[in-house]
This record gives C-alpha cells, structure tokens and sequence, in this order.
C-alpha cells in the first residue's frame, strides 16, 4: 500500500482511536462519543465516512465560496506542489505572490493596494492592528496605541484578536490580554429590529458610542477602530442603516484607522468583492482570509491604504521597514490555490452571486417566520441567520438540537453559535439548494423541542 493510499484510507474511514486530536472550538467528549466526519466534498455537497451526501448550507466554515474540491483548483495546487513546494519570502522570493497580490489589489476598493500575506485570520487581525500601531510611530505619532473593538466582536483568537474581540468566552480564560483596548457597543437590537429584511432601520445612533470612547482616552492616544461590516461567530449582527458610514466619519474626524475585518464578508459573501464596496465604507485597511483560496489551502491576506503602506517606505535603503512576517507569508500552494480560485471568482462572476440571488434567499428564508420558537431572522448578500429562544437555564441547547437534526436527519449543514443557525452557502448555489436549504431547515426546526 502506497502513503498516498494510507491517508486517503485514513480520511474515508472512522478512525478506531480519537483521543490524540484535541479538537478546536468542540465539546471534544461528547463528540467523540458520536463524532461527525466529512470524508470527501465537490461542489455543493460534503459525503460522509458512512457515505451520506449533506448539503453544504455554510461554505465548510464560511470559506469555500466557490464550491468544493473544484478541478481547476486542485490542479493548481497539485501543480504547484510538484514544481516548487515552498520558498522563502524573507530576503527572497518567488512569482507568484506578486502576481497574486497585484490581482488582489485590482479587484480591492482605492486605495487600498498593498497586500500583506498571512494564514488565517487570526494572523491577518493580529498583522493589521500591529501596521496600525507602527504605522502612527512611522509617522512620529507612538503615543497613539489604543486599539478599539466592539462588544461581540470576533476577530479570531490570537492575543490581539480577543483583546479587541467581544465574545466573554474567548476572552475569560485567557488573562489580562492587551492593554489599551476599549470596545464600542453591539448593534444587536431585537426588541426594535425584529424580522428586518437586510440591514435594520434601527440603531445609527451607536456609532456615536465611538465618540464617547474617544473623548474618554483623547483622540491622540488612539491608534485604530476595527469592526466586522458584518458579523459572523455571534451568530449573525447586522450594522444598521447609516452606521458604518458614521463609524468611518468619526475615524477620519479623529486620524483614528479603521479596520474592517472581512474575513467572513470578504469574497463575495455580500454581493460584491468586499462588504467595503458593496456599503459604499472604504476602510483603511481590510482583513481577509477563508473566502481567498475558497478554503482550500490556509491562507489571509491584509489589505492596506497606499498611504499606509507608504509611510513605511521612507528610512534608508536597506532598512526592513516591517519588522514582521510569517514563514509562510506568500506560501506557493496557497498563492497558487488563490490564483486559481480569483479565476473562478471572476470567470463564474460569483462576487454578482449575492445580489443575483439575495431576494429569493430572503424571500425562503424570512418564510420561516412563525416556526416555533424563531426570536429572529436576519440576512443580508448570502447569509441568514435565524435566532431561536433559548430554553430556560440552558442557553444554545435548542440551537445544537436544530443543527444535529438537520445533519442527522435531513442531510443539511448549517452552523449553531449558541442559538442562533446560521447559514453562508457556496456562491455557486442555485436556486433548487435554495428550496433545499429551507425545506430541510423547516423540517428540522419542526422537529425540535
Ligand atoms: N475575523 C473574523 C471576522 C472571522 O469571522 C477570524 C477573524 C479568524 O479567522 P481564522 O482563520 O483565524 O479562524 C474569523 C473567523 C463561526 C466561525 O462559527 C467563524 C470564524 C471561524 C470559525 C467559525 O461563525 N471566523
Ligand atoms: N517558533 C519557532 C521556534 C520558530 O523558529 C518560528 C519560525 O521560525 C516560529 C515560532 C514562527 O513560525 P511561523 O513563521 O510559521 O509563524
């Protein structure tokens, strides 16, 4: 038996021992009680280790926007492996990540046209909040070091990501993170958003808590604001009407930066490359990840304004003006997986996918309302998100009950934080998934407690 066959044994079939994988973000017990194991993908469905085909209502974790296991991009990555499998990126280089930087910056809003490489999107946080303090030293202003996120805010889990992050759950275990890091308020407000279709009428008024922040710490101390256009891991918080826009007021009015993180948003999710575009909010930097190589090899990407990039390229020839990087910073699989997957992105028009298809989305699934137990829906490009009441003394239960019977039962993967279902599906959907997302979705919420 070859490796290759080894481990391509190894993934289509339930593995005897569990133990050593110490899984991330599970209840590990009691999923290796009754473990639930993807063995293969294509396109719009994943199949089972027991060969069941489950309809991919969440893009694998938000990130395969073009479809599984797409022929164009595995090619490329099979490629790439076999002609040069990694090079350094540090006083080195190699093509491709130039050329994918500059397709990048092509389809990025102005003036955002340095791109910086990561892993993830954690890194990509922890990378754009490090420019954003350097980037005022660079330019004699060190003493603005603050940093400002907004409650419920999720920007991955390095130490940067949950000190500006809002989930008390990433945050509590984990010591006295960074100092210098104040939030803004959430926009969640169901009592007066209820059912709103798209972005809610209620709540422009929250962006003036960032006023509030500033005057407390003085705009001089202030280093950049990063918020998600959109937020995902806290089960789905739409900015209302007009907020952004005022976010991005009060940042300029103060030469505070502001980063969005459009990790989730980015890559067509809401009907454009980036939620900055599709808003009509141009940041000074954008986060990115998942959505870049359609998930397929590990790979982020942080967007920076020219005028960021170029306060850097001022001290003397021969000085490393960044003091920062990854060894796979630019990494050639992932250069070649995003290449190929920019191409799909472009040739399939799949950034038009959100807008071309949001107001049947909306349409199926604000037709929910009235199942038992729906608190809320929210949705907006191609994300939906529906809000259950929680079961007295035991938060998330009933959102967990949902999301296994729509596995078990009606072969559907949506995704349960707490108990919110929240569903991102491959752009490449049709309508026909649509129906099928919703029909199966509706069974399984009628079936549960
Ligand atoms: N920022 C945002 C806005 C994200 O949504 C990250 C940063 C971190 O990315 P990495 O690649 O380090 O995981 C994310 C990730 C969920 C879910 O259940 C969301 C994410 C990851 C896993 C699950 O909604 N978002
Ligand atoms: N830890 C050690 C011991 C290392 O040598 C390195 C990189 O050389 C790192 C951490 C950082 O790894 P990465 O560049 O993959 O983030």
């Amino acid at each position: 038996m070859s490796d290759a066959h080894s481990v391509h044994q190894a993934a289509t079939s339930a593995p005897e021992q569990q133990d050593a994988f110490w899984m991330p973000f599970t209840a590990n017990r009691q999923f290796k009680k009754a473990p639930r194991l993807l063995a293969s993908a294509a396109d719009m469905h994943y199949q089972t280790v027991d060969g069941r085909r489950i309809l991919d209502g969440t893009a694998g974790l938000w990130c395969c926007n073009a479809g599984h296991s797409r022929p164009s991009i595995v090619q490329a990555i099979a490629e790439q492996a076999a002609t040069l499998d990694f090079a350094p990126t540090f006083q080195m280089g190699h093509p491709l990540p130039f050329v994918l930087a500059e397709r990048l910056a092509a389809i990025a809003p102005d003036p955002l046209k340095h791109v910086f490489f990561t892993n993830s999107g954690s890194e990509s946080v922890d990378t754009a909040l490090k420019i954003a303090i350097a980037y005022h030293r660079v330019r004699g202003e060190g003493q603005r070091t603050r940093l400002i996120g907004r409650e419920k805010g999720y920007h991955g889990v390095g130490f940067g990501g949950i000190a500006v992050g809002g989930l008390p759950n990433n945050r509590k275990f984990f010591g006295p993170l960074l100092p210098g890091v104040d939030h803004m308020r959430h926009t969640l407000d169901i009592e007066r958003n209820a059912f709103s279709r798209g972005l809610p009428e209620h709540g422009v008024e929250l962006a003036e808590d960032l006023e509030r922040i500033v005057a407390l710490h003085d705009a001089s101390t202030v280093a950049a604001v990063i918020i998600e256009p959109i937020s995902g891991s806290a089960g789905v918080v739409l900015p209302p009407k007009g907020y952004l826009q005022r976010v991005r007021e009060i940042c300029s009015k103060h030469g505070i930066l502001l980063i969005m993180d459009e990790v989730i948003t980015g890559f067509g999710r809401v009907g454009d490359a980036f939620a900055a575009q599709r808003f009509g909010v141009i940041p000074d930097m954008i986060t990115t990840a998942k959505g870049l190589t359609s998930g397929t090899v590990p790979m982020g990407a942080v967007f920076t304004s020219n005028a960021i990039h170029d306060a850097f390229m001022n001290g003397p020839d021969g000085a490393i003006e960044l003091f920062h990087g990854y060894t796979y910073s630019g990494h050639p699989l992932a250069c070649a997986a995003a290449i190929a997957t920019l191409d799909i992105y472009r040739d399939e028009d799949l950034f038009n996918a959100a807008q071309r298809l949001e107001q049947y989305w909306e349409d199926r699934l604000h037709a929910l309302k009235g199942l038992p137990n729906i608190i809320d829906i929210r949705n907006f490009g191609l994300i939906g998100a529906i809000e259950l009441a929680p079961r007295p003394g035991a938060a998330g239960a009933r959102g967990y009950e949902a999301f296994t019977r729509a596995f078990y039962d009606y072969d559907l993967l949506v995704r349960a934080t707490g108990d919110v279902i929240a569903m991102s599906p491959p752009l490449i959907l049709q309508r026909e998934h649509i129906d099928q997302i919703f029909d199966r979705l509706e069974s399984a919420l009628r079936a549960t407690a």
